[in-house]
């Protein structure tokens, strides 16, 4: 058996994959503002007077691992089982740590919980996540030094949300607490290390969310981290390919049953274990995951640059290269529009389909409610464009839904790019509304599946344990795993409205570039 770990925005999941029985045998889930209440962090990240400032307690991860792998313990799963172990974590969040961090995960002692033992050894007591965009002076300064350099070498220009921005900022800010960081972690390196109980290595895919991961050497790009700060580069983990064991859990996991021989492969980033959690970590299949945010990405040869600043090139954890966009105006916007119609999830798909016409009768908008991960929208406010019944908010709820859900489509396909497909794959709570799936076929001209895959993060990281651990090629694996329930047609005539709906958005968007 094999366990996948993903530590997610809102909550963290485990999947264990039995591969002789070609099926996922446990699924377990916590939720942050549930679960670890004492947390506060309802939506799993502390709520700042500053919407830019957006960080997270470490901590409650650290509790989050006791607590998933205790229920794990309390229903009887077979941990004993478990041959490796890998995961994944929400990208760019940063963990800082003292001196002390190796020499307390060297000597955990089972009769005391991890959060007890752990609580000394950072020294920032918060880490900013995704989610954070204040700093936006930093990615100018980097921009300024390196110019388009960075965005070749790097996947990305400066990007607010990104390790490189976010620790220099921290350096500019707390010299004191800089100097006393003796390890500067990712969320997945982070968790990983307390698995394996000494500071971990980081994987190619998850170390290309920073800024400071050079693509083309794999190494980390020395120009960039000196420029931040001359001691950066030595706080940084060590690098390594994602398909490698980093060693053995610690003896602490024992008290759940684990075995002392079940391996660690090295964690990844959300994303690119998504890409492999949906059967597409070869070029031609597309995925796109409707969560928190959402997100689409596709395996790819080469490097392409994206002119717009809107996507990213990373490391795909099969190898070579993936693309990323990601908008944070996702299930949260959409969520947003619902509630203020009142209408249930269950009710949309009927309403839609009775109620409105694909291209919703020239009503959509530029989808951005909260501050924006790509490029620079800081100061979010949703812009109407339709009837004057629209423009005043005074449409049928469907109608607005309709704009949201098309709206959203319309902007993942303006800044995709160019990418050859053959289809794309949906996964994340959004997937099940048909709706949705629906006008992504009808926008993206391609067919949309539904895969039997509910967590696609955690199911890439149990699959890549078991790739490493048992040799077992990923494409076989696939075709145990990832096996499609629906696919939605594209339908020529809707496409065809959908065509004329992108000129007109992005008229929309290009008319509003200084807010942009
Ligand atoms: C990707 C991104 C988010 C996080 C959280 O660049 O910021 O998708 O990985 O899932």
């Amino acid at each position: 058996m094999y366990l996948g770990i993903d530590i997610g925005t809102q909550g963290m999941k485990a999947q264990i994959i039995d591969i002789k029985a070609s099926s996922v045998v446990h699924t377990e889930a916590i939720s942050f503002g549930k679960d670890l209440a004492e947390f506060n962090c309802p939506l799993g990240y502390i709520v700042n007077t500053d919407p830019l400032v957006v960080h997270c307690n470490p901590l409650m991860w650290v509790a989050g691992i006791d607590l998933l792998f205790a229920r794990m313990k309390s229903k009887s799963v077979p941990l004993n089982l478990i041959r490796a172990i890998s995961g994944s974590g929400q990208q760019h969040g940063s963990v800082y740590l003292n001196a002390s961090f190796e020499e307390v995960l060297k000597n955990l002692k089972q009769d005391i919980n991890l959060l007890t033992q752990i609580e000394g050894v950072f020294s920032r007591k918060t880490a900013p996540i995704w989610m954070d965009r204040s700093t936006h002076d930093e990615c100018i300064e980097l921009y300024n030094q390196f110019k388009d350099r960075i965005q070749r070498d790097t996947g990305s220009p400066p990007i607010e949300r990104f390790t490189g921005p976010q620790i220099m900022k921290f350096f500019k800010s707390n010299k004191e607490e800089y100097d006393k960081t003796k390890y500067i972690h990712v969320i997945s390196s982070f968790i990983a290390s307390l698995l394996i109980g000494k500071s971990a290595p980081l994987d190619y895919s998850d170390a290309s969310g920073t800024n400071l991961f050079n693509l083309s050497t794999l190494t980390w790009d020395k120009e960039i981290t000196n420029f931040i700060s001359p001691t950066l580069l030595d706080k940084l983990p060590s690098l390594i390919p994602s398909a490698t064991s980093i060693g053995s859990i610690c003896s602490y996991y024992g008290k759940y049953g684990l075995s002392e021989k079940a391996e660690v492969i090295a964690f990844a980033g959300d994303n690119p274990s998504s890409l492999v959690g949906i059967g597409a970590s070869l070029p031609g299949i597309g995925g796109i995951s409707l969560g928190t945010s959402d997100t689409f990405f596709c395996a790819t040869q080469e490097s392409t640059l994206d002119e717009g600043g809107y996507g990213h090139m990373m490391g795909n954890p099969a190898g070579g290269l993936m693309k990323l966009l990601c908008f944070t105006n996702g299930s949260l916007a959409r969520e947003k529009v619902r509630s203020e119609c009142g209408i249930s999830w269950e009710e949309v798909n009927k309403l839609i389909a009775e109620n409105t016409i694909p291209g919703n009768e020239g009503n959509f908008l530029l989808p951005y409610f909260v501050p924006e991960s790509v490029p620079l929208i800081l100061n979010p406010k949703p812009i109407f464009s339709g009837s004057d019944k629209y423009m005043k908010g005074e449409e049928r709820g469907e109608v607005k839904l309709r704009g949201i859900l098309e709206s959203q489509a319309i902007r993942m396909k303006l800044h995709i790019g160019k990418v050859e497909l053959s289809k794309i794959r949906v996964t994340g709570g959004a997937s099940e509304n048909k709706s949705l799936c629906q006008i992504l076929a009808d926008v993206f001209e391609i067919d949309i599946e539904r895969i039997s895959v509910t967590e696609s993060a955690a199911l890439g990281a149990a699959l890549r344990a078991a790739n490493v651990e048992a040799q077992i090629l990923l494409i076989d694996l696939y075709k145990k795993f990832i096996i499609p329930i629906e696919t939605f047609k594209p339908n020529k005539e809707n496409s065809e409205v959908y065509k004329k709906m992108l000129i007109e958005y992005k008229k929309l968007e290009l008319s509003y570039k200084d807010y942009m």
